[in-house]
């Protein structure tokens, strides 16, 4: 199965994204259903890895901590692929990650040693886009550059089963790990 770790979004979070994200002039919005801020992507993975990978996140040991989202940005700047918030430098949600890259990999399980770059994706764009739609999406992240939302407390996070469908994957979650 293709998984990944995730944080969940407070409802209040969520209404707030979708109220930005529904400005969007361009793009193939995300579901705010699906809304959340990826930890780790550990790919297409063999049930019993998962299930090895679930007891080693179970031990793992970690504080709740407040999050920040704050800015909209672009990942592809001249072919933008992807609309996110931004978050407010973080060094709990950084120790998270590194944390939970220690349990993936005495699982057996090596991340790609891809930087960490934390977002929440509200948006993506298929190739090609017009050098006017890249226009309006460019002063529509202008005007949203210094928006923050209240920080809120992360008190857990969640694995989760992606499920590829032709119009976008749905993610089921098949466990949650409290911070304690
Ligand atoms: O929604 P975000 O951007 O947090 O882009 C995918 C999504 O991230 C990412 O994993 C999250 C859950 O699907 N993802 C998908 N394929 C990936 C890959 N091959 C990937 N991340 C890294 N490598």
């Amino acid at each position: 199965m293709r998984v990944f770790l995730a944080i969940d979004l407070p409802e209040q979070v969520v209404d707030t994204l979708s109220t930005i994200q529904s400005f969007l002039p361009v793009g193939r919005p995300v579901d705010a259903l699906n809304f959340h801020l990826t930890l780790a992507f550990l790919g297409e993975q063999h049930d019993e890895l998962v299930e090895e990978i679930h007891h080693s996140l179970q031990l793992l040991s970690a504080r709740p901590f407040e999050l920040e989202l704050a800015g909209l940005d672009i990942f592809g700047s001249n072919e933008p692929k992807i609309l996110y918030a931004g978050v407010t430098k973080n060094e709990a949600l950084a120790s998270l990650h590194k944390k939970i890259r220690g349990a993936l990999h005495a699982s057996g399980l090596q991340l790609s040693r891809e930087r960490f770059h934390p977002h929440v994706t509200l948006a993506r764009f298929k190739r090609g886009i017009s050098h006017k739609e890249l226009e309006r999406l460019r002063s529509y992240v202008f005007e949203h550059l210094n928006f923050k939302l209240d920080a809120f407390t992360v008190s857990h996070f969640s694995l989760y089963r992606s499920t590829l469908h032709r119009d976008g994957a749905i993610h089921e979650k098949l466990s949650r790990y409290p911070l304690i």
